[in-house]
């Protein structure tokens, strides 16, 4: 575990320009969770972190150990039903949180609709395919009529009392849908299956761990296939679907002659409303005023990337690195809004000239000022939140911004522009990708998502991302994971150095990077996207389970990363984290990690050092690739743009790597 002076984690590079921040005597006081860990100087609760401690009724708490007579509950219940209850109960947090922020962005997208946000409805193309999907008719229709009965439609999904399944769900292979509906999982309404967790988890309900879990598959894929899904294709019609671009990351994008302004949260409605604010001549003229060059927005935890992935507005900061943003004495105002914000953030700003600015009713913090965040009055209230931040800025004293920091990334890789990256401008399709894994030359994807967390090394992502690469594997990335692999250089054409030789010449081929960055938690519902994608251009099996890829989040902390492991393993991909709490119930933990396979062609894998979770899912790919015979088939050739001009085909970014027997 790092702790603040010997930060082992971050010898290398990752951490570098946190380091920097805390030697520096305007950070000597600055207390953050590396200061924390050290000073509790205790080790976790046994019982909490093996998932064994019942607190769901008040005839406890009951501390259960499986196997002996009487440690079971007061009210008799097992090590394996409780651990089964407190599981569902993280899925259920973590699928709420993403449902109460997805539903926010389909109130402001039936608003946007409606003409009362300034914001407008931007990729009609994706609009227009997303109406097929909800059976609405856009033949003859203004695009924000085709919008307004679009985002109704997608909000009833919220609150469905029917039991019919939720739309989206008929975007899975037809396989999969299939196995869901077998097993009785396909969730109805986002809200209805979190309450539904709550219920069968309150005391004297549910008693059985398997039954306990497929509700907690239910949960998580009413989060996965329906309100991050949601959440990302909703914000892409109304901000834009993301395209490649460039942008940089880490602390050194904070600059000494501008106000900054970091947001911090998950709402992109506050984010892109800032983002239209800054740009404002009138705040402009106001910064100017108070003797700074103009304004600087910065973006940190998964708002961050959402600004990334849309507007190349640089992330200063991922989850580990919050507390030291500030430190940096730099940071005029931090707003945030919902998730991930830590509270010690409002104590280190205590002494500071720097404001917390809360927005949201939900989320307010001791020592944070609270300024709303007004849908209806987007810009307003962006720009009063801009005002008290440039505001500040005369009583910035010293502070200290690690200057070289900062790295560049290649962002944007929605699944629409690896359709596009792969498959060319004018023939956008996922077969280069299918063709280049069939012939070896890519032997399959691995997700790299989630957290950071102080419990692990931070290097953790890194030695994960070089050994997939390094072992031809293409590594696609999000969430705060996304931004620790930005920091050092992974997210650029350039880090094709580290690949294994026919990975690294599809990279040069194709120019991108051997870390594709996707976006927020949020969107790893474009992933999902993606394998289905894979699975329907043929090639690669019928179904998710068939395909070589496999997920990690490293360094989870969030609730969130749990039901975001759970949707991916009840849609059958595998995922690999790096503890589970659930270790002390026997049945339930082999349930987790080795039954669910018959029933959902995936299950959890659990491995402590990253090597050996990057082993794990190389392994896990290779025996995919076994199981669909492909590592059978003959070398094929990669076409580059000379051969491929040679055979008089293809546009200028038509060079995807068909194989040439
Ligand atoms: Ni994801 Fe966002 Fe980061 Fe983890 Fe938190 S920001 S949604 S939960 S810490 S990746």
């Amino acid at each position: 575990m790092a702790t603040r002076n010997e930060c082992e984690g971050c010898a290398d590079m990752t951490c570098a320009s946190s380091k920097l921040v805390l030697e520096q005597d305007i950070a000597k006081d600055v207390r953050t969770a590396y200061d924390r860990i050290e000073a509790r100087g205790m080790a976790a609760c046994l019982f909490g972190s093996s998932g064994t401690c019942c607190r769901n009724c008040n005839m406890g708490p009951c501390q259960i150990i499986d196997g002996v007579e009487d440690m079971v509950g007061v009210c008799g219940a097992t090590a394996d039903t409780v651990a089964a209850r407190n599981f569902a109960r993280t899925v259920a947090a973590g699928a709420s949180a993403h449902g109460d922020h997805a539903r926010e962005m389909v109130k402001g997208f039936i608003e946007t609709a409606k003409g009362n946000t300034p914001h407008e409805i931007k990729d009609v193309e994706k609009l227009h395919s997303l109406a097929q999907v909800f059976d609405v008719e856009v033949e003859g229709r203004d695009k924000n009529e085709i919008a307004l009965e679009l985002g109704e439609i997608a909000l009833s999904q919220f609150g469905s009392q029917t039991d019919e399944p939720l739309i989206m769900l008929k975007r899975a292979p037809e396989k999969r849908q299939k196995v869901w509906k077998e097993l009785g999982v396909e969730p109805r309404g986002v809200d209805r299956e979190v309450v539904e967790v709550m219920h069968r988890t309150h005391m004297g309900v549910d008693q059985e761990y398997k039954n306990i879990t497929l509700q907690s598959s239910r949960c998580s894929l009413a989060d996965g296939w329906g309100s991050s899904m949601l959440s990302t294709e909703l914000t892409d019609i109304m901000f834009g679907t993301p395209v490649p671009r460039r942008a940089q990351v880490d602390l050194g994008v904070l600059k000494e002659d501008m106000v900054n302004v970091t947001v911090h949260g998950h709402e992109p409605l506050l984010a892109e409303s800032l983002c239209l604010a800054a740009q404002d001549e009138e705040m402009i003229a106001l910064a100017k005023k108070q003797g700074a060059k103009g304004i600087n927005l910065a973006g940190v935890c998964c708002t961050g990337n959402e600004i990334l992935m849309r507007r190349g507005i640089p992330v200063a900061a991922g989850y580990i690195q919050q507390e030291m943003a500030l430190a940096t004495g730099a940071i005029e105002a931090m707003v945030v809004d919902v998730q991930c914000i830590m509270q010690s953030v409002g104590e280190i700003t205590r002494n500071m000239h720097t404001d917390i600015i809360t927005t949201n009713y939900r989320a307010k913090m001791p020592y944070g000022v609270h300024i709303p965040f007004e849908e209806h009055d987007a810009l307003g209230s962006a720009k009063a939140i801009l005002t008290k931040a440039i505001m500040n800025y005369k009583k910035r004293g010293k502070c200290f911004i690690p200057k070289d920091s900062k790295l560049d990334v290649m962002v944007g890789f929605s699944h629409e522009t690896i359709n596009y990256m792969l498959g060319g401008r004018f023939r956008k399709s996922y077969r280069p990708l299918n063709d280049n894994i069939m012939n070896g030359r890519i032997r399959g994807v691995g997700a790299i998502v989630g957290c950071d967390n102080f419990k692990v090394t931070d290097e953790a992502h890194i030695i994960i991302a070089k050994e997939l690469i390094k072992n031809n594997i293409l590594v696609v990335a999000t969430g705060c994971a996304a931004t620790a692999l930005g920091r050092v250089g992974l997210c650029t054409p350039e880090a094709a150095k580290y690949c294994g030789d026919s990975l690294r010449e599809v990279c040069e081929t194709v120019g991108m990077p051997p870390v594709l960055h996707m976006g927020s938690c949020v969107d790893n519902s474009r992933i999902l996207i993606a394998l289905t994608a894979m699975v329907q251009e043929g090639g690669l099996g019928d179904d998710i389970t068939d395909l070589p890829a496999i997920g990690t989040a490293p360094s989870w902390m969030s609730e969130k990363a749990v039901a975001i492991g759970h949707y991916f393993v009840s849609s059958g991909a595998q995922v690999v984290f790096q503890d589970l709490a659930t270790t002390g119930s026997k049945a339930f933990h082999k349930y987790l990690t080795e039954n669910m396979m018959e029933e959902y062609g995936a299950v959890w894998n659990v491995a402590k050092e990253p090597i050996d979770i990057a082993k794990k899912m190389i392994e896990a790919i290779e025996s995919k690739r076994e199981a669909l015979g492909i590592n059978k088939q003959g070398e094929r050739v990669l076409m580059d743009m000379e051969m491929r001009r040679d055979l008089g085909g293809g546009g200028l970014t038509d060079v995807g790597c068909h194989g040439a027997e």
